[in-house]
């Protein structure tokens, strides 16, 4: 089997998804997901520009000697533009495989090891009140795990607190806003939203919070010892993972578990937090780390130090990643919990897929390959907008972490 050609298509039905389209000499093509939010269009010209002329030719079953090819090849290696867009190939020829061979993604990594993927929600509100009946809305809808945020009294906007609901969306038209942060005031809000939760839903409901990169780590050994007695399932991005050191203070001060790693993109930005058993869920995902190629060399690693997966699933990840790492993770070992930010109508119906939602887990469906499609004809009719990131400054105005 030979790759043909390859195209980048680039569609934003309610925000901007980077898809790859890999095609063979035997009609079969495969999709890989290629977003990277608010710097979609570096992704698409590296793909275009730098890697798809080098992939004509090739055998899609040479997944391995392929991604080495581009990682080792490039002498520039590493970074978020650069695995973003060697994750993409690497979704498309697993994509392939499976066609090919008539069988889903997972049964080529090793099978089932589990019924389905379970899945955590976003419940978020102005206020604890209305957190709290967030967290009842997604509790009804059978959700096991239910990551709750609130807006803090006397800072005017906080990331992760949406308008929309069920159909949240991080990044904003146009350029970047910019958003007020007071750690002071969180550090002290936090802790009684948790309590309120316990005390309405009891125990049986898995509880879990992200701290975006905000805090020092004195400051996030201190929350994480403040949520204690919450019994979180994790509190995820404590403090920016750049020094993974950082991580060793916070650790020493609380048993809260910690989740780290949406924005990593190789196994070295995770080598000291796993091999020192810092973490105990790594969030990598499949589009951002090169692939399925490399998540699974960075979860068997995390496996030899029982840490298990956690992966990012915000709605900036297409519905071709969350088809790719529902497989990925229907047979990892060491899995934890899939992140789950439902994509809106406009965006499934461009994108096409296998998988469900059913009573708290998804479930990848049985499709050859990973099971989902992208409609062109419809994508072509939501072109580019340009969309970012909140910046956060502190009351002050000095630019602060993240
Ligand atoms: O900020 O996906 O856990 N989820 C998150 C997301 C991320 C965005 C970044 O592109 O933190 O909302
Ligand atoms: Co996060």
């Amino acid at each position: 089997m030979k790759i043909t050609d390859a195209k980048v298509l680039i569609s934003s039905p309610g925000r901007n998804f980077v898809t790859l389209k890999v095609y063979t000499d035997q009609g079969i093509y495969g999709l890989g997901d290629a977003t990277l939010n608010g710097r979609e269009l570096a992704v698409a010209a590296y793909l275009s520009e730098h890697l798809i002329p080098c992939l004509i030719g090739r055998d899609p079953f040479q997944s391995e000697d392929i991604w080495q090819y581009f990682y080792r090849g490039a002498y520039w290696r590493r970074g978020p533009v650069t695995m973003a867009s060697i994750g993409a190939i690497d979704i498309a020829l697993w994509d392939i495989k499976g066609k090919a061979l008539n069988t889903p993604v997972y049964n080529l990594l090793g099978g089932k090891s589990r019924t389905g993927v379970m899945v955590y929600g976003h419940a978020n509100g102005r206020d604890i009140e209305e957190t709290m009946d967030e967290v009842g809305k997604y509790a009804a809808m059978g959700y096991r795990a239910i990551r709750a945020q609130s807006g803090i009294p006397g800072i005017l906007s906080t990331y992760g607190v949406a308008k929309d609901k069920l159909y949240y969306e991080p990044a904003e038209k146009g350029l970047p806003t910019e958003n007020l942060w007071s750690t002071e005031k969180y550090l002290l809000h936090v802790p009684k939203l948790f309590e309120a939760l316990r005390l309405k839903f009891g125990d049986d409901v898995h509880l879990l919070h992200d701290a975006h990169h905000r805090l020092t780590p004195i400051e996030a050994a201190r929350l994480g010892k403040s949520l204690e007695p919450y019994r979180l399932f994790w509190l995820e991005d404590p403090t920016p993972a750049e020094n993974q050191a950082s991580f060793r203070l916070i650790r020493q001060h609380t048993v809260t578990p910690l989740a780290v790693g949406e924005v990593f993109n190789t196994i070295w930005d995770c080598k000291d937090l796993v091999q020192e058993q810092l973490i105990d869920f790594l969030r990598t995902t499949v589009v951002h780390a090169g692939g399925i190629t490399h998540l699974r060399r960075c979860a068997d690693f995390a496996a030899l130090y029982q840490i298990r997966m956690g992966c990012h699933g915000a709605t900036d990840l297409s519905p071709v990643c969350m088809g790719a790492s529902l497989h990925f993770n229907l047979w990892v070992p060491n899995f934890g919990v899939q992140e789950y930010m439902r994509h809106t109508p406009e965006t499934d119906a461009v994108f096409p897929h296998g998988y469900s939602f059913e009573r708290g887990y998804l479930i990848p469906g049985d499709t050859p390959g990973h099971g989902v499609d992208i409609d062109e004809t419809l994508a072509a009719k939501y072109p580019y907008r340009p969309a970012y990131l909140p910046v956060n400054r502190l009351e002050d105005g000095t630019l602060w972490h993240w």
